[in-house]
């Protein structure tokens, strides 16, 4: 467990979330030549077609760092303002958000409300300066605004690009070093958080967890807690391009659970899962933790950026 990264990419819509979670499935091999191909998670029609992210994404990677195999859950998130549930879902299953700004760009919109949300459910947030390739990026100017906002030392925004590959290896050292390992106790009864769902026609309703405690297996009677439906896991698993079946999926770990649920009613997102016979007696209280000191310091990190920002525009002008 303590070799188990989750953690989530939040930004702004098209500051480039998709196009760097490619470059780190490269970068750790997760996705073959024959695989490859631009925003590689954006794996629906519509998002293909339109170039935006409008679901979450999980997947798993492998990644050797001096010597010690890490597991990292990342999920891809959608940075439009329509979809921000989406997003509040992903990061309740994670310990830390990379949080990606376009150097050309700055902080936009959803920037700061995605970085409430993070911050709410006490993530560890990683700043990242995106697109420095771009001939418009702006990198100073760009880290002084995420330093602003976040209370951060510049030294603590890595420069990336997408594009070009830069700063990949950065990331993930930070996230190995920054990014607590998940806690929690595999000796527990059994508590998943669900944070997502998709239908599947042939095999009904696939469901998103993140492991909080004990482990899920193959075959067990299971229980959802809001509906106090009893199912058998048919088949459990890990998240990789394609899914990977698993005779357990652990404590800290992401995965997937197909009990044959044909209604999309049944499976809520932010319910638990646990055992039928040995029930947990923990409720996850996971969605919207609101920490208030941390929140009213962003605020007024915030309103200190906007309005120095106001000042030097009106000396440019
Ligand atoms: N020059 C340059 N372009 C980039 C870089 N990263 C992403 N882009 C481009 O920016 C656009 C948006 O990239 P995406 O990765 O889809 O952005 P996103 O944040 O996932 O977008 P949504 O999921 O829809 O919010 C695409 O046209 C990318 O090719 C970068 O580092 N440099
Ligand atoms: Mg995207």
């Amino acid at each position: 467990m303590k070799n188990i990264r989750n953690f989530c990419i939040i930004a702004h819509i098209d500051h480039g979330k998709s196009t760097l979670a490619d470059r780190l499935l490269e970068y750790t091999g997760s996705v073959s030549d024959r695989e490859k191909k631009d925003q590689l998670l954006d794996n629906m029609d519509l998002e293909r077609e339109r170039g935006i992210t409008i679901k979450s994404h999980a997947i798993q990677m492998d990644y050797t760092h001096n010597g010690e195999q890490f597991i990292l859950n990342l999920i891809d998130t959608p940075g439009h303002v329509d979809f921000s549930y989406e997003v509040s879902r992903s990061i309740a299953a994670c310990e830390g958000a990379l949080l990606i700004v376009d150097a050309a760009q700055s902080i936009q919109a959803q920037t700061i409300s995605n970085l409430y949300l993070a911050l709410e459910n006490d993530l560890e947030i990683i700043p990242i300066l995106n697109k420095v390739d771009l001939p418009s990026a702006n990198p100073e100017e760009v880290t002084d605004d995420i330093v602003d906002l976040l209370g951060c030392d510049s030294e603590e925004v890595i420069h990336a690009s997408g594009k070009t590959g830069f700063g990949v290896d950065t990331i993930l050292e930070a996230i190995i070093d920054r990014i607590p390992a998940p806690e929690g106790n595999p000796e527990a009864p059994l508590q998943a958080l669900i944070f997502d769902s998709v239908y599947n026609s042939y095999r009904g309703i696939e469901t998103y967890f993140r492991v909080l405690n004990g482990e899920i297996k193959k075959g067990q009677r299971i229980k959802f807690m809001a509906t106090d439906n009893e199912y058998f896991a048919d088949e459990v698993g890990t998240l990789k391009l394609e899914q990977v079946v698993r005779k357990s999926v652990k404590t800290g770990d992401v995965g997937y659970l197909i009990t044959g649920i044909k209604t999309a009613k049944e499976v809520k997102v932010g319910d638990t899962i646990t055992d039928a016979v040995n029930p947990t007696t923990e409720t996850t209280l996971y969605i919207s933790r609101i920490l208030l000191p941390k929140r009213s310091i962003l605020i007024s990190n915030w309103i200190s950026w906007s309005f120095r920002r106001l000042l030097a525009r009106s000396f440019i002008s």
